[in-house]
């Protein structure tokens, strides 16, 4: 598919917040690549949460820390635990993506050290909630989309915030950071279709300063 008649509209979301349609859309060959390599270093696996509810999105990290839900809580980690070793580096691709993209949104010299990769499968959602098991709130939060398009829920600073449903594409990056760090966020349940590149799923990167 070629480009889309918003691809380069920066659209503001809220103070410190942007939707930059298309913005990974060229490199998104490379990312996908880089993924990959991600998952056959690290598998996607669905983590339970301090409940004991299995979670719907198929996660995993790469980078020196990496995001974990068990029974004990959420936390970052250098080691995976389903291996005990570190997580994958943090892909060349990864890292100018999220540092081109965050100078884009207003914040120069991201220098993240954690990447989630998140997997959707028709019928995943994610339910609001902020990202606020980071040490450093100071440095914003990167999202990139791959593959299927999904509904986006970007609310407010507090859960009773009703959200706005945003159309997010194959290569559109959502910054948040600044005065919308700690927004509540979530993705409606993804909807059944064939990407020409990931097939019936939605690639996820989400890079943090987490340490
Ligand atoms: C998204 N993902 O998939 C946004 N946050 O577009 C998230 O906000 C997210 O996928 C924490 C953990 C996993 C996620
Ligand atoms: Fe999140």
């Amino acid at each position: 598919m070629t480009g889309d008649l918003f691809d380069g509209t920066d659209q503001p979301l809220a103070p410190g917040a942007v939707l930059l349609r298309g913005f990974a859309r060229e490199v998104a060959p490379a990312l996908v690549d880089a993924a990959r390599a991600v998952i056959a270093g690290a598998p996607l696996r669905h983590m339970v949460t301090p409940g004991g509810l299995e979670m719907g999105v198929a996660m995993t990290n790469c980078g020196p820390l990496g995001w974990v839900s068990d029974r004990r809580g959420y936390r970052y980690q250098a080691a995976d635990p389903l291996s005990g070793a570190p997580w994958p580096a943090l892909p060349e691709a990864f890292r100018t993506l999220a540092l081109d993209a965050a100078a884009r949104a207003g914040f120069p010299g991201f220098v993240p050290d954690a990447c989630l990769v998140n997997r959707y499968a028709p019928g995943t959602r994610l339910s609001l909630h902020q990202d606020r098991d980071e040490a450093d709130f100071g440095a914003p939060i990167v999202s990139v989309s791959l593959g299927l398009p999904a509904v986006f829920l970007f609310g407010g600073l507090s859960r009773a915030d009703r959200p706005r449903r945003l159309a997010l594409a194959h290569g559109d990056v959502v910054v948040w950071g600044g005065p919308s760090r700690l927004v509540y966020h979530g993705v409606a349940p993804l909807a059944a279709g064939d990407h020409p590149l990931l097939g019936a799923q939605r690639i996820n990167l989400t890079f943090r300063k987490a340490g």
